[in-house]
């Protein structure tokens, strides 16, 4: 079996946002569209034509719509480009997190993750893909760009022409000369998880009664979230809802926010409600945490597991360092100073991290966009978030809010919320953008709308590890009490363009922390209005998501 050339042309925007190439399904299925990203990315990594002889690849997905036709595809190309040996997950389906995993402890070269994450899914919905380096961490810039450029001037790509490689039973089979293995997609995350926490003590909560309702979403989370806590950890049967992941995620929008898991909202609402709640998205790597009738803000969440980490047997010598993206609260900042550790500020994105981990400054990441890992893996992990809560609500035998309270009434409340004003045609959002870049120098010292602005700047990141920069990272204006509103435009939508304003105020008075964010939000909210003029360019009187 030899490789065979096929001829294409390029098309036009194959350019990764802040996770991978994420399209619309009718995209990836024109002739040829996948083909030449995957093309594009081989030349990258094994140069113009090279061979990947002595590699190995991951391959998996979250089981999406399209999946199972792109995992035949990039075997193929796989086979043509002489990679040895390629590990797929059964059905084609590995979560995020799981893939990082497999990667860092088969060794292998890298590894393919096919997910659009959170993004609804069906042949209406939408695909992506992405490719992690061999720290197990999504490839940095200097990888994508030279990819992106490299998707612009292809005039054919290689692949095979072959039967499709059974994938549906573990086992190990030949594609010519490479071999693929197929393997249970649970296991290896499994046994990480287990070095991790004390999966014991966690038995014993759920033994004495402790109800959780952990959301699948339908998703490729509820296989993992199945075996571990139902077959593992003991919990009844029926603890994970939609469980099995759908092609279309049975029509739920897989975003494990108050808006798109409101089913999980309204029973952690009633008075019956179980002890926690949690939901993961699309592919895994993002989680909810709900308290009865408590929901906890990501941020919160980051903070409150950087506090306690100590008490878990993964983290028992202490952490080396936290990190967040910038967006996101500072409530972790605020745990970091009280343990005396570095706390460091990054773009959005969780490739952003990888340096930081790998170089053993950060043990714990977390972003507002409901993601949370630690050095375990090189993604953010949204099972790893729920059983490093189990595990802090077994060892402490405090309940969720109460944990949560505890953070406030020692470093304040940081008020926080996002508003999201989705499918803005691309040309009026940057249109915003460009008007309020072109403000900062003069809003420091100006009062707007009541409040007093104390500095302004667009985030620009120097990496520390390597000194690699990232300019145009957000727009944000401070105040003088470290109170501050971003703006920036989303990196992982595939219709028109969403502007994200965040809105963070810190509250150091307990006897105002069970105020509703909007309301203690209501001066900044003001405020980004009257700077962005938002209603004018995007002709939305309200944002269409708001957590
Ligand atoms: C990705 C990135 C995250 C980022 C999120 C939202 O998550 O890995 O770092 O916070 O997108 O990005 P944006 O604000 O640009 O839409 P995921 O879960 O979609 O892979």
């Amino acid at each position: 079996m030899n490789a065979i050339p096929i001829a294409t042309k390029p098309f036009f925007g194959q350019k990764p946002g802040t996770s991978g190439l994420r399209k619309k399904v009718t995209v990836f299925q024109q002739p040829h569209y996948l083909e030449n990203f995957v093309q594009a990315l081989f030349d990258v990594l094994h140069g113009i034509g090279g061979s990947a002889a002595g590699q190995t690849l991951v391959l998996g997905g979250d089981g999406r719509f399209h999946n199972r036709v792109a995992v035949q595809t990039i075997l193929r190309m796989a086979a043509a480009r002489g990679y040895t040996r390629v590990l797929v997950g059964r059905d084609g389906i590995l979560s995020t997190p799981a893939v990082s995993a497999v990667i860092r402890r088969h060794q292998a070269s890298g590894g393919i993750v096919l997910s659009a994450s959170h993004n609804p899914g069906g042949p209406d919905g939408d695909f992506g893909i992405k490719y992690n380096v061999t720290n197990g961490g999504p490839a940095p810039e200097k990888i994508t760009d030279a990819v992106y450029a490299r998707t612009q001037e292809l005039t054919s790509y290689q692949t095979m022409e072959t039967a499709d490689v059974p994938i549906g039973a573990c086992g190990v089979f030949m594609l010519g000369q490479m071999q693929v293995e197929v393997i249970d997609p649970v296991a290896d995350y499994a046994d990480l998880m287990r070095d991790l926490f004390d999966f014991d003590a966690i038995r014993a909560l759920f033994a004495g009664g402790f109800r959780l309702r952990f959301d699948a979403m339908c998703a490729v989370g509820g296989p993992y979230a199945k075996a571990i806590i139902e077959g593992e950890l003991g919990a009844p049967a029926g603890t994970v809802v939609n469980a099995d992941p759908l092609e279309d995620f049975g029509g739920l929008h897989p975003d494990p926010n108050p808006v798109n898991a409101e089913d999980l909202i309204a029973h952690m609402m009633r008075a019956d409600a179980p002890d926690m709640g949690a939901a993961s998205d699309g592919d895994a790597d993002r989680n909810m945490i709900v308290g009865r009738g408590f929901v906890v803000s990501p941020s919160d969440s980051l903070a409150v597991l950087a506090a306690h980490a100590q008490r878990v047997p993964g983290y028992r010598d202490g952490l080396a360092g936290v990190a967040r993206s910038m967006p996101t609260s500072t409530a972790v900042d605020r745990v970091a100073k009280r343990l005396g550790i570095d706390c460091f500020e990054t773009p959005t994105g969780w490739k952003f991290f990888g340096n930081l981990l790998d170089a053993g400054r950060a043990t714990l990441c977390g972003e507002e966009s409901y993601g949370t890992g630690s050095s375990h893996v090189r993604e953010k992990d949204g099972l790893w978030a729920v059983l490093f809560w189990l595990n802090l609500l077994a060892v402490t035998g405090k309940t969720v809010e109460q944990l949560v309270r505890e953070l406030w009434s020692t470093d304040g409340r940081c008020f926080y919320s996002r508003h999201d004003y989705e499918g803005i045609p691309t040309e009026q959002a940057d249109a915003l953008m460009a008007q309020l870049r072109a403000r900062l120098t003069d809003l420091p010292g100006q009062r707007i709308a009541g409040v007093q602005v104390a500095a302004a700047d667009d985030f620009a990141y120097v990496d520390p590890v390597d000194g690699s920069e990232s300019r145009k990272q957000g727009v944000r204006i401070m105040l003088a009490d470290g109170s501050r509103v971003v703006f920036r435009l989303s990196g992982t939508g595939t219709e028109g363009a969403t502007l994200r304003v965040y809105l963070e105020q810190h509250e150091p008075d307990v006897s105002r922390h069970s105020l509703p964010a909007q309301t203690v939000l209501a001066p900044l909210i003001a405020l980004a209005e009257a700077v962005a003029e938002i209603r004018r360019y995007t002709g939305m009187d309200s944002p269409s998501v708001c957590t």
